[in-house]
């Protein structure tokens, strides 16, 4: 299998939710690859209830109340129709996590967020290069992304973000290459639980080489550091959350529909990951 194709699949079985221990979590119940649909009996499935006292602090403005019955906004998700366990509580789309209740997530069901992948085409190694930041919570690389706060758009938070975690002003990317939204839906993200989860929209830039090295960048308070990471099979699979997956997305996606905009060497050097001939 080729490395978009496994990742593809790590993230629809939602491995890291599964099995990542986000380090305020308990431990999560034991969900092997085949138990982990809804439709799929488990009957002795016990996941464990956990809400942070964040989320259960009536003073956090971001978080729903504990009670489902009281909150005022609609629970959708990009990927469809949501089911509701028999206590009324969304029930993930991906499947089961081994925890339930909100985690250190603040609302019930689907909380949304933005990512910026800014990319660029190193014309010596032929390796495509993303701005990454190191998390502060689990030191892993990652997009620059965040949640959307009420009443932004996505691409007001993707620019918010860059501002707060690169001090990158959007301005300075003026006239990319190429920019489109590349993703869309569920985030394998190791905060998901049964019944809250993570979901995103990531915009691809890519820009020159040139204009990659005149940004003048600094790491945030969010952010525990940031680089440009070259694209490499160790940088796919250590990244934070479904990140590795969606940049090779992204990645395949700006070749196949421009492939004039990348050098054919580096074309060359990343088909394995592609599974082109
Ligand atoms: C990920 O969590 C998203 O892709 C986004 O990068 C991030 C948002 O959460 P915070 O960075 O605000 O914690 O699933």
């Amino acid at each position: 299998m080729n490395t978009i194709d496994q990742l593809y699949s790590n993230y629809k079985l939602h491995v890291k939710s599964r099995t990542r221990k986000h380090a305020s979590y308990p431990e999560r119940f034991v969900v092997p690859d085949d138990k982990v649909k809804w439709d799929i009996a488990f009957p002795e499935y016990a996941p464990i209830a956990f809400n942070a006292p964040v989320v259960l602090d009536p003073a956090t403005p971001w978080a729903d109340p504990q009670d489902i019955a009281k909150i005022t906004h609609p629970i959708f998700s990009f990927e469809g129709g949501i089911k509701l366990a028999a206590n009324g509580l969304p029930l993930n789309p991906m499947g089961r996590t081994g925890i339930c209740g909100r985690g250190v997530v603040g609302k019930w069901g689907a909380n949304f967020a933005a990512d910026g992948i800014i990319t660029t085409e190193n014309p010596s190694t032929h390796q495509f290069q993303v701005l990454t930041i190191t998390r502060k919570d689990t030191g892993e690389i990652a997009f620059p992304g965040g949640m959307v706060d009420p009443g932004e758009d996505i691409f007001e938070t993707r620019n918010r973000e860059l501002m707060e975690e690169l001090s990158l002003n959007m301005a300075d990317l003026a006239d990319p290459l190429y920019e489109e939204i590349v993703f869309k839906g569920y985030a394998d993200d190791p905060r998901n639980t049964d019944n809250a989860w993570m979901e995103t929209t990531a915009i691809h830039t890519h820009i020159t080489y040139k204009k990659a090295l005149s940004l003048k960048l600094e790491a945030g308070d969010d952010a525990a550091g940031h680089q440009w990471t070259d694209i490499t099979q160790d940088a796919v699979d250590q990244f934070y959350g479904t990140h590795g997956y969606v940049i090779l997305k992204a990645l395949n996606q700006l070749i196949e529909s421009n492939p004039h905009l990348v050098d054919t060497k580096t074309i060359e050097l990343y088909q394995h990951f592609f599974g082109r001939c």
